[in-house]
């Protein structure tokens, strides 16, 4: 196979796709967020109820901990690596299971559980501990003022630049596993698909989302074999 003959593929993954790991995703049932106020977890309302909110992430950072990737990581990280095109693999997922099944690259949007930042000087940092009210930012030195390096409603997500441009000859675009509410990832395939992608869903369910093709099933047993077919098509 070679590169030139192989389109470039854009994969957007959602918590869907860490879902046979035990990571729970948010919304529905035993969804993450199930009896729980989004307003309170998922915004800087962090300011109001700092303590509720460090316990909500100091939990899933714990639970990640012990979490190992699933055959849809394994699949990604294998397209990445022996496809001859360019595979470029978008996240919202905080979760580092991606880059513990071998991903070389992986873009988060929605930032990284196991990355801290600084509210005062902006540093972001290694976090693998809990954090509290007595953290300290080994940058500045100030206590108290370390956060999730997450992306909440109303916070600007990352990379948008870097991928608008690096994004724009896919020819290819997946989406896994992501229920399409949340903007502006949820527009991705919109836009991909105005410039020429075909664009497949891959879910349990199909979102609102404007798809060339659905495909049906967990994504650990899809992707899987989406991968296998891609791999063996002739040069
Ligand atoms: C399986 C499976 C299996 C299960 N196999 N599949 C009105 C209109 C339009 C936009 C807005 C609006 N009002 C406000 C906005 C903007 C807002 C927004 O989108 N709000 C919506 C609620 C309407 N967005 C923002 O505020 C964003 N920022 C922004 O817009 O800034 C302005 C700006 C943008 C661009 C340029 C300049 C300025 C920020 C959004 C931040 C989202 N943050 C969170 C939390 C991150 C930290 C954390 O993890 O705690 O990100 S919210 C949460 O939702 C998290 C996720 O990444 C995100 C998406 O969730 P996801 O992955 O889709 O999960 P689920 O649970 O919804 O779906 C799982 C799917 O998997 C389901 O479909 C299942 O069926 C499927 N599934 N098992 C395959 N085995």
């Amino acid at each position: 196979m070679n590169a030139s003959s192989h389109p470039h593929i854009v994969i957007l993954t959602g918590a869907g796709v860490s879902a046979e790991s035990g990571i729970p995703t948010f919304r529905g049932a035993g969804g993450l967020w199930e009896g729980r106020d989004v307003m309170e977890l998922a915004t800087p309302a962090f300011q109001r109820n700092r303590d509720l909110v460090q316990r909500f992430y100091n939990e899933r950072r714990q639970d990640l901990l012990k979490k190992e990737p699933n055959a849809a990581h394994h699949a990604i990280a294998r397209l990445q690596r022996e496809y001859p095109g360019r595979v470029t693999l978008v996240t919202q997922n905080i979760d580092d299971l991606h880059e513990r099944a071998g991903s070389p690259e992986v873009w988060h949007i929605h930032g990284e559980l196991l990355l801290s930042r600084c509210e005062r000087c902006y540093e972001v940092q290694h976090c693998r501990e809990d954090l509290h009210s007595a953290s300290r930012c080994e940058h500045c030195g100030q206590s108290g003022r370390l956060r999730p390096h997450v992306v909440w409603f109303g916070e600007v997500p990352y990379h948008l630049g870097d991928l608008d441009i690096k994004t724009r000859d896919a020819r290819i675009f997946a989406a896994i596993g992501t229920g399409g509410l949340v903007y502006p990832a949820a527009n991705f395939a919109h836009i991909a698909r105005s410039l020429g992608a075909r664009c497949i869903e891959f879910n349990l369910e199909p979102s609102d989302g404007v798809f060339d093709e659905f495909i049906e099933g967990p994504a650990g047993q899809t992707v899987t074999a989406w991968v296998d077919s891609l791999l063996k098509q002739p040069s």
